[in-house]
């Protein structure tokens, strides 16, 4: 089982996009282990993108991030790393798949509504980052046998 850091950037709280965006994760059959709402300092800002700083692109990333809140969760699953990012879609909304987040939602890369962790080395740093331990929730679901194969 992979757990994975998402964030609904503040263009989707602003735009009342958190049920809408959670309903799709939770439809897919992934299972929310973590979750708060976050209005991001610069320090977590700069500690979360620190792997942008310097592109063109990271100020403009800063100031959107902590623009506004944000909401935080871990989810978990088989492959969930891969499956959470193929449900936000890619980065940029004009080239994300028809039925994405970023696709159905987005049209701008500066506006693409969620973050999603990228690799198994970056979801941990990133849960760590935003979540205490004790803030993650293990738990099971009763549906789990009929979305989870093993
Ligand atoms: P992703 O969020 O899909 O993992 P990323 O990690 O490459 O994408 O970049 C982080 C964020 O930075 C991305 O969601 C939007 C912004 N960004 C990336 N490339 C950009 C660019 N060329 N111009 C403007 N913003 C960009
Ligand atoms: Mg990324």
């Amino acid at each position: 089982m992979e757990r994975t850091l998402v964030l609904l950037k503040p263009d989707a709280v602003q735009r009342g996009l958190i049920g809408t965006i959670i309903n799709r994760l939770e439809l897919r059959g992934l299972r929310l282990v973590g979750a708060k709402f976050v209005a991001v300092d610069q320090t977590l800002a700069e500690r979360h993108y620190a792997i942008h700083k310097g592109k063109p692109f990271y100020e403009g990333l800063i100031q959107y991030i902590t623009s506004s809140p944000v909401m935080a969760m871990v989810w978990e699953g088989p492959q969930a790393i891969a499956a959470v990012r193929q449900t936000m879609g890619a980065t940029r909304p004009i080239e994300a798949s028809p039925g994405s987040v970023r696709h159905d939602f987005g049209l701008e890369v500066g506006r693409n509504l969620t973050h999603a962790s990228d690799g198994p080395e970056t979801a941990d740093e990133e849960i760590a980052l935003w979540f205490q331990p004790d803030e993650i929730v293990s738990w099971s679901r009763d549906t789990d046998r009929w979305i989870f194969e093993g």
